[in-house]
């Protein structure tokens, strides 16, 4: 494959043969498309910071900011910016290039739109690329998002179509892709992936990586999330994920889409560091770094510090 052969068609038939190939045929592969894109020995890093969590009217069977779980977590009000100005400054000084605010929302009220505008201008003053995930936007929001200054907005599929009502019934698949459409269109850069470890088959993340693939361009970050499960929601008693079929779905993300950079996002707090490396050297090339994601550990800073140490990779 070559620089000219990234592809928006392709077929789920040919993503099932890429994912079957025997595992080192199929590393190997991502690994070469890897180096031919990016440098292989370098992570980008975002931090995270919730600006306003639990209290969610969604119903998402995965997360501990729902309403409709009893997930022991206390319910904050939006924080105020000069809380979110300390945090960034500080997720800056431990070596972050991207700062990602989070909100607990079904979708953007005008009113916080306008709190969110601030945020984003006063993180951007700090010379820190901004991601916002802020639930469904209008292109009428994502274009004054874009004005602000914001470079990326997080929303992710999570799964295939088929699967998506076992995971949330308050919104449809079509409703996350037409804020997608928004961000695209108001020239705001994407952040979307999924999650591996809702119940889903195989052929459920392959189809997540479909879609992802044949978007009209790729998204310039593709985040794969293993659920971190959370006691009280329904899928607290999940069963763990196979760590060759994790690697297979990052190696896929790769291959498919050669140029986006594949974040290994949630649950890194629970792999140990050779999976990791093998997630690296499959074509992950982003990480968060910093003890906690929303409401969850993350794997801890020092932890981090000391992998990539080891790995000699180098942050940017
Ligand atoms: N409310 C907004 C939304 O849903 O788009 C933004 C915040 S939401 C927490 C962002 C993403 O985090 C979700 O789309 C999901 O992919 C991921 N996420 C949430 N809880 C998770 C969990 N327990 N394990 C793994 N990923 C999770
Ligand atoms: C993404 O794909 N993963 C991040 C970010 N985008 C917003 C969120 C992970 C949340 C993990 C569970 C928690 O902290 O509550
Ligand atoms: Fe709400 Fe987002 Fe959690 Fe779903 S994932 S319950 S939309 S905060």
């Amino acid at each position: 494959m070559n620089k000219k052969e990234i592809r928006h068609n392709w077929t789920i038939s040919e993503l099932e043969e890429i994912y079957n190939e025997p595992f080192n045929d199929l590393l190997w592969s991502a690994h070469q498309l890897h180096r031919n894109y990016h440098d292989p020995n370098e992570v980008q890093i975002s931090t995270l910071m919730s600006i306003k969590t639990g209290g969610c009217p969604e119903d998402c069977k995965y997360c501990s900011q729902s309403i409709k779980y009893d997930t022991n977590l206390e319910r904050e009000k939006t924080l105020p910016l000069s809380e979110i100005i300390n945090q960034a400054k500080k997720a800056k000084s431990h070596g972050a290039t991207r700062f990602c605010m989070g909100a607990a929302w079904r979708n953007l009220t005008d009113n916080n739109l306008e709190k969110v505008i601030k945020m984003i201008k006063e993180v951007k003053k700090l010379n820190l690329e901004t991601c916002v995930t802020l639930g469904m936007i209008s292109i009428d929001q994502a274009t004054k998002l874009k004005a602000s200054g914001l470079d990326y907005y997080n929303h992710n599929l999570d799964t295939s179509e088929e699967y998506y009502s076992k995971v949330v019934t308050t919104r449809k698949y079509q409703d996350r892709l037409n804020t997608l459409e928004c961000v695209r269109k108001a020239g705001i850069k994407v952040c979307c992936g999924g999650i591996i470890g809702l119940g889903e088959s195989k052929l459920d993340r392959i189809k997540l990586i479909h879609v992802l693939g044949n978007l009209k361009e790729h998204p310039e970050s593709v985040p794969i999330n293993k659920l971190v499960k959370i006691k009280g929601t329904p899928f607290f008693e999940n069963a763990d994920v196979d760590e060759f079929d994790f690697i297979r779905i990052i190696a896929l993300t790769r291959i498919v889409m050669p140029k986006s950079y594949v974040r290994l996002s949630a649950g890194r707090d629970s792999m140990n560091d050779q999976m990791q490396a093998l997630c690296f050297f499959a074509g992950a090339n982003s990480i968060f770094y910093g003890d906690e994601l929303l409401t969850a550990k993350n794997a801890s800073e020092i932890h981090d510090q000391l992998l990539l140490d080891k790995l000699k990779i180098r942050t940017v």
